[in-house]
């Protein structure tokens, strides 16, 4: 199925020519080495060794060779470090690396109609028109780049399954196996995003996971799918959220849900990945009690030792939607008896729309100070990536890919600056631009940060499409977003004297939180209401602080401009072209955010800017 006139496409950070079709992960670590090395100019012998050590591997260098101890997957896990190593220019050493997630995952929201729910990158790299609709090599070289981060898991389709794509499990599987068999050679398992009721699909009358014949139709219908792809990771589900159907609409609870779909699956060791997604989207503004935030906590946690051993509940980053700015999830803290998967969001959705810059490993270091890394057994993302030739719409996304990967496979890796590492791999380490990319990156997240929905608050987004500043959009709408702006302050307190959510966190941040003195200045607005002449811990009032805050960052948008400007002809000219043509649009939504929220601010509070700057 390859598809006519696909563009030509970029090998991201592994720039020596891809090789040819690999028939196992072993096949494929030895041609991966064969063609690095040569491009690498690196002439030591490696030799590959079996020993089974799981996925992880051991490097042994002495003067005559390098091995790689390893099984499957493994042995291609260490040939990719070890490349790595040897394309940023250090010494290869012996070592003995684990990935410290089984799981390690990536979400892909692609209709079978070739769009991607919250897509920046161009049209799906699997479907169009109903159908498969791929080419296989750009597949093998997807593999091959998310292996060489250290991903190993993969839904291909929406967690809002829409037609036709419930019929992955059934009448479309073959097509599916066919998927399987081009990504297993890079250690690439899929995993199945299915549809609570599929069984009424299928001619019965219910979905209820109590159901006897349900229950059946779900044995029957894995066991089926187990036979064709025996390695299939399990499913994913996305129940009672958003219009999704869910054991709620049966009457039964999330667990019961959960555990029908997790006992189909346990025979074959697979393992069913609930999302934690669930809330009340039609909410009356006029509602000041109900608290999204609130929703995911109090629905999972009475349920907490009632999922089967093989549930991975997926638990967003933040308590509301990849806002940017919110606390860590108070669900990642409390659920003790259930496996937990966190789930981050590559694809920018709030954060830029692969327009903006946006680097996010800071927003995953803030998650791992705060949490401890065995809080949770897996990690998921939804994925950045479609049919553009440079994978993620703006070149510079990909770092966040790559990141991701290695941050998967050990967060000790968020300690190392994998903004450089990604900058070396992709342009070559002595490409003068490297140091330049890195500090864009680096300088990218408090940029955008400035300039969007200040402290916290989250929500001034565009409706619908989320991208670009409208203050109100979502204030009158269904979905439990709301600021609450007037004259006399902004935010909802959600401490014991508001909604309670700040008591859903373990008692250290709760307390952290509750209090306006003590909560970090970054999330004020998420978690009390202040009012505009608050003063802020530097003597600025809150106002005042939001306008610098916007003024500077549509100001540090000018001067990323202005520093990839400095880049050419020192990168391949489509690339500059193309990063050249994302920065000229971010520094236009941050001038329309700065304008539009310092407005917003400034008339329902009638403070002035104290450095006369304007605002309309
Ligand atoms: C896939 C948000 C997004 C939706 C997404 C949903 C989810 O609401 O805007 O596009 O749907 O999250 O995570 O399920």
């Amino acid at each position: 199925m390859t598809e006519k006139n696909y563009p030509k496409y970029t090998s991201a950070w592994l720039p020596y020519p891809m090789p040819g079709k690999a028939a196992s992960p072993k096949d494929a670590a030895r041609l991966e080495l064969d063609a690095g090395l040569a491009y690498y100019g690196f002439d030591t012998p490696v030799i590959l060794r079996e020993e089974d050590l799981g996925e992880g591997y051991r490097i042994e260098v002495s003067e005559e060779a390098i091995s790689i101890f390893a099984k499957e997957a493994g042995l291609l896990y260490g040939a990719f470090a070890l490349l790595r190593d040897i394309a940023l220019g250090k010494k290869p050493e012996s070592c003995v690396q684990q990935p410290v997630y089984a799981l390690r995952m990536l979400n892909h929201w692609d209709n079978m109609d070739g769009t991607v729910e919250r897509g920046y990158a161009g049209r799906s790299l699997f479907f169009e028109g109903s159908r498969f609709d791929y080419d296989p090599e750009r597949l093998r070289m997807y593999a091959r780049i998310l292996s060489s981060a250290g991903i190993n898991t993969v839904a291909l389709n929406n967690v809002n399954v829409h037609a036709p794509a419930q019929h992955l499990i059934d009448d479309l599987l073959p097509e599916v196996v066919e998927v399987a068999g081009i990504l297993r050679p890079y250690g690439i398992r899929l995993l199945i995003t299915v549809d609570f009721a599929s069984p009424t699909y299928n001619g019965l009358s219910t979905a209820d996971p109590l159901d006897e014949a349900v229950i059946a139709w779900w044995k029957q219908r894995t066991a089926a799918i187990y036979q064709q792809i025996p390695d299939l990771a399990g499913f994913v589900v996305k129940a009672d959220s958003e219009y999704r159907p869910g054991p709620i609409t049966y009457g039964r609870n999330q667990a019961e849900g959960a555990n029908l779909l997790a006992r189909a699956l346990k025979p074959f060791g697979g393992t069913l990945v609930w999302r934690c997604f669930v809330y009340n989207c039609r909410q009356d503004w006029r509602d000041q009690k109900t608290d999204r935030p609130c929703a995911a906590y109090n629905t999972f946690m009475p349920l907490d030792g009632q999922f089967d051993d093989n549930v991975l509940l997926q638990i967003k980053n933040g308590p509301v939607d990849f806002q940017v700015r919110e606390p860590v999830s108070p669900l990642l803290f409390s659920l003790k008896h259930t496996s937990r998967a966190l789930e981050l969001q590559l694809a920018q959705e709030y954060t830029g729309q692969q327009i903006d810059l946006y680097y996010m490993q800071e927003v995953w270091q803030e998650i791992f100070d705060l949490m401890p890394r065995n809080n949770i057994s897996a990690i998921c993302a939804v994925t950045n990536l479609g049919r553009d030739e440079n994978w993620a719409g703006h070149d510079l996304a990909m770092a966040n890919l790559y990141a991701y990967g290695r941050l998967c496979w050990n967060p000790d890796c968020l300690g190392e600056d994998m903004a450089d590492q990604w900058a070396k791999l992709t342009y070559g380490k002595d490409c003068p631009a490297v140091d330049t990319i890195t500090h864009m990156l680096h300088q990218s997240r408090s940029t955008y940060q400035k300039y969007n929905a200040p402290l916290g608050i989250g929500w001034m987004v565009e409706p619908h499409s989320h991208y670009g500043p409208n203050p109100e959009g979502y204030e009158y709408a269904l979905w439990g977003t709301y600021l609450r702006a007037d004259r006399n302050g902004v935010g909802i307190d959600r401490s014991s004297n508001g909604t309670g959510f700040a008591a859903q966190y373990p008692e250290e941040l709760k307390k952290l939180y509750e209090d306006p003195t003590t909560c970090p200045e970054e999330m004020l607005l998420f978690f009390h209401r202040m009012p505009y002449d608050h003063v802020m811990k530097d003597g600025r009032t809150m106002i005042q602080r939001i306008y610098d805050d916007h003024f500077e960052g549509a100001e540090g948008a000018e001067q990323l401009l202005a520093s990839w400007k400095t880049l050419e002809g020192q990168l391949p000219g489509d690339v500059f072209a193309r990063v050249l043509d994302k920065m000229e649009k971010q520094v236009i939504n941050a001038r329309n955010w700065r304008d539009i929220v310092n407005t917003y601010f400034h008339r329902y509070s009638g403070a002035e800017d104290q450095k006369g700057r304007k605002i309309y």
